[in-house]
């Protein structure tokens, strides 16, 4: 997630130390610079398609790695061996090109200008030129990270009122002052007022507490419910089900089979039932067994189907949950983000679950998401099992666009 940015700043830093101290140039080379280190790869890199469900509980994931099978290369796929002087040219550009790209390390690049600021001790004032192509480049990233546009440009726009002006003082690395200032753009958009989960629950005096699932066909409503009975079973609270999802074909079994598997109770009614009705039963349930949460599953729909966003509407209005969780695709980019702010319009939405962030190559939707709606993701799910839940960490964001 996010590499594709993170070596584009690494890049801007260069390029802008470039043009803010071009008489630096000559004597950098004279100094040596330590050893650079290979960028290391974020953790959620490399994407997974989403493999068919059955989530099974704490299956030990070594049992699921296959080992590595080398095959050997055909006869035809062998490519003809070049000539010494070919390889030794080859090598060499492809050394070049791998340098260029590497961010560099920051300590290195700290000593390094360290050095050199004390021998000419100059201090530079940011212009709006110096930074218009920087700063376009960093819009460009933003979208082809996924982040939304006016979002993208609002960042941009920020980061151009925090730098143009601002004096570096000789010894300050370039570097760090343009991650620090990044940085402080994307923590201010990323601060919303969390919600702590279990101290709710707890806090609630007339239980139980009601979660409402809901978001388009397919985002994980269902799967996303079994795993956080199990994170709060784990913390010893009690689960009930209700199968308000009377829509589509089988769910009501999908939800049976989850149940069976975390010895969860299951309100249902048949298919086409009242959703609302259903949801009211599974309350009413709860409350005369003393169990802590209901957690309702709803059918996927899309927002322009007016029909079942009012059905949506009733169960909101029937059931009064104390949480309405958005489910949605991490990997959806801004379709999510209409989507999410049409069921905010029609039935609220307090916070949301961000799925399938293991095949999620980009991950800026998390950045519109938050700056655009100003409400909390509560967790990520990373995975088919029911322990691939996670808090989601604004602090994991920061460091996957900026290192
Ligand atoms: N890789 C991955 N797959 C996930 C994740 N969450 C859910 N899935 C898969 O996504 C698919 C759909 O999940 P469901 O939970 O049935 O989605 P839903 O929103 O309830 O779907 P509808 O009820 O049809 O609207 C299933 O194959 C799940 O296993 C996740 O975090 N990562
Ligand atoms: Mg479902």
């Amino acid at each position: 997630m996010f590499e594709l940015l993170k070596k584009k700043l690494s890049g801007f830093a260069e390029k802008f130390r470039k043009k803010v101290e071009p008489a630096e140039e000559k004597k950098e080379t004279l100094i040596q610079e330590p050893a650079e280190e290979p960028a290391r790869k974020p953790v959620l890199e490399e994407p997974t398609p989403p493999k068919k469900p059955v989530v099974v509980r704490k299956k030990p994931k070594a049992l699921q790695e296959k080992p590595e099978v080398v095959e050997a290369p055909k006869e035809a796929e062998v490519e003809e061996i070049a000539e010494p002087e070919e390889i030794a040219e080859e090598e060499a550009e492809e050394i070049a090109e791998v340098s260029e790209e590497k961010p560099r390390e920051l300590k290195a690049k700290v000593s390094k200008l360290g050095r050199l600021k004390k021998a000419i001790g100059v201090e530079i004032t940011i212009s709006e030129s110096d930074v218009k192509d920087l700063l376009w480049e960093l819009e460009l990233s933003l979208l082809e990270a996924d982040v939304e546009q006016t979002t993208a440009e609002e960042i941009s726009r920020d980061l151009r009122q925090r730098l143009v002006g601002k004096k570096i003082r000789g010894g300050q690395d370039i570097d760090s002052v343009l991650k620090g200032e990044i940085k402080s753009v994307l923590a201010a958009i990323m601060e919303t007022e969390g919600i702590n989960l279990e101290k709710e629950i707890r806090a609630k005096k007339e239980k139980p507490y009601r979660i409402l699932f809901l978001g388009p066909n397919g985002a994980g409503k269902t799967t996303t419910m079994a795993k956080l009975t199990y994170w709060l079973q784990e913390k010893g609270f009690k689960v009930i089900w209700s199968a308000s999802d009377t829509f589509r074909a089988a769910s009501i079994e999908q939800l049976e089979k989850h149940a069976s598997n975390l010895k969860v109770r299951v309100v249902k009614h048949s298919y086409g039932a009242d959703p609302a009705a259903v949801a009211f039963d599974a309350i009413k349930t709860a409350q005369s067994r003393g169990i802590d949460v209901v957690m309702i599953d709803s059918a996927g729909r899309q927002e322009t189907n007016r029909n079942l966003m009012q059905e949506l509407q009733k169960i909101v209005k029937v059931t009064q949950p104390d949480l309405r969780l958005y489910v949605g695709e991490a990997f959806t980019g801004q379709a999510l983000l209409q989507q999410a702010q049409e069921y905010d319009k029609v039935a609220g939405v307090d916070a949301f679950v961000l799925t399938k962030i293991d095949c999620d190559a980009k991950g800026g939707t998390t950045i519109s998401l938050l700056y655009k709606l100003k409400k909390p993701i509560l967790f990520v799910g990373v995975g088919q099992e029911y322990p691939d839940l996670e808090k989601f960490d604004p602090e994991f964001v920061l460091k996957q666009v900026i290192g």
